[in-house]
């Protein structure tokens, strides 16, 4: 496994460079104005297929582009399956604003085995091999200490499903009153790496793709944090609403925050 994750490294770090490189960007969006996709995104894609397919042969492959983004119908639980997201952060990367990444996580049994997510504009790598720890640019990284009253939340208030907003800003308004401040950076990929390198804390979103969380759950578990769903476990296999904390006192919190929220909007549609 270490030396697919340094080819993982070098094919993530080349995909993700073409955020920063590319100049003649097609912009378009799918079914809401809020959700984009690029011609940078379907050009990414295109290359990791190809290049992290090969890097493993058998493995199957599944993006947020495809045309049809789903876990493809003959996947066995010893399958190999690429989780990626070419752009993490479509919306900051059409309006230029320099937060994106590249995601690319490597699932076996549903479980995300490897993970590597690239932030160009810093030059960042994170990585992490289930059981061997997570790093970013070759140094070790692990979650904070520090209690919920310290806690910088990371979150987002549904902007592809704003029928949820009001249940995301309920959450938001309960954390803001205990914690230390919130942050809405627009990659819940790399929101999620920033508490695996202690510089957040705790995590919430009503409802994401794997894509978005894959490969930094494996970052995450492996630099001590916690990340689950309204089904326990993350999910690979279809979208969920995410959690995550430095530790287990702080996520027990969430959970209930999130719970109490999740009763008085009914409206959002989620069972939790
Ligand atoms: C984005 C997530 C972000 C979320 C956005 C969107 P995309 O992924 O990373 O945290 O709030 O709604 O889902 O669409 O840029 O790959």
């Amino acid at each position: 496994m270490e030396d697919l994750l340094s080819r993982m490294i070098s094919i993530t770090k080349a995909a993700g460079r073409m955020i920063v490189t590319e100049k003649e960007v097609d912009i378009g969006n799918k079914d809401t104005k809020e959700n984009y996709v690029t011609s940078t995104d379907l050009k990414i894609q295109k290359y990791l297929r190809k290049e992290l397919t090969a890097a493993l042969p058998g493995s199957k492959f599944m993006g947020e582009e495809e045309d049809d983004p789903k876990v493809p119908d003959s996947y066995s639980d010893e399958d190999c399956i690429w989780i990626v997201d070419p752009i993490d952060g479509t919306a900051n990367y059409a309006h230029g604003i320099p937060m994106s990444v590249t995601a690319v996580g490597l699932v076996r049994g549903g479980e995300p085995i490897l993970g590597v997510v690239y932030q160009p504009y810093l030059d960042e790598i994170y990585y992490a091999e289930k059981g061997k720890g997570a790093f970013c640019n070759g140094s070790p990284v692990h979650v904070s200490d520090h209690p919920k009253e310290r806690g910088i939340v990371c979150t987002a208030w549904s902007c592809y499903n704003k029928v949820r907003a009001p249940l995301c800003f309920d959450v938001s308004q309960t954390l803001y009153r205990t914690c230390e401040d919130i942050r809405r950076i627009g990659t819940a990929a790399y929101e999620l790496c920033l508490l695996a390198k202690g510089a957040a804390d705790l995590y919430f979103e009503a409802n994401l793709a794997p894509w978005d969380y894959t490969a930094s759950a494996c970052i995450l578990r492996e630099a001590g944090g916690l990340i689950e769903s309204q089904y326990g476990r993350i999910r690979t296999d279809r979208q969920c609403m995410v959690i995550a904390a430095n530790n287990a006192e702080n996520l027990e919190y969430l959970r209930s925050v999130v719970r109490e929220a999740v009763g008085r909007h009914p409206e959002a549609g989620i069972t939790y």
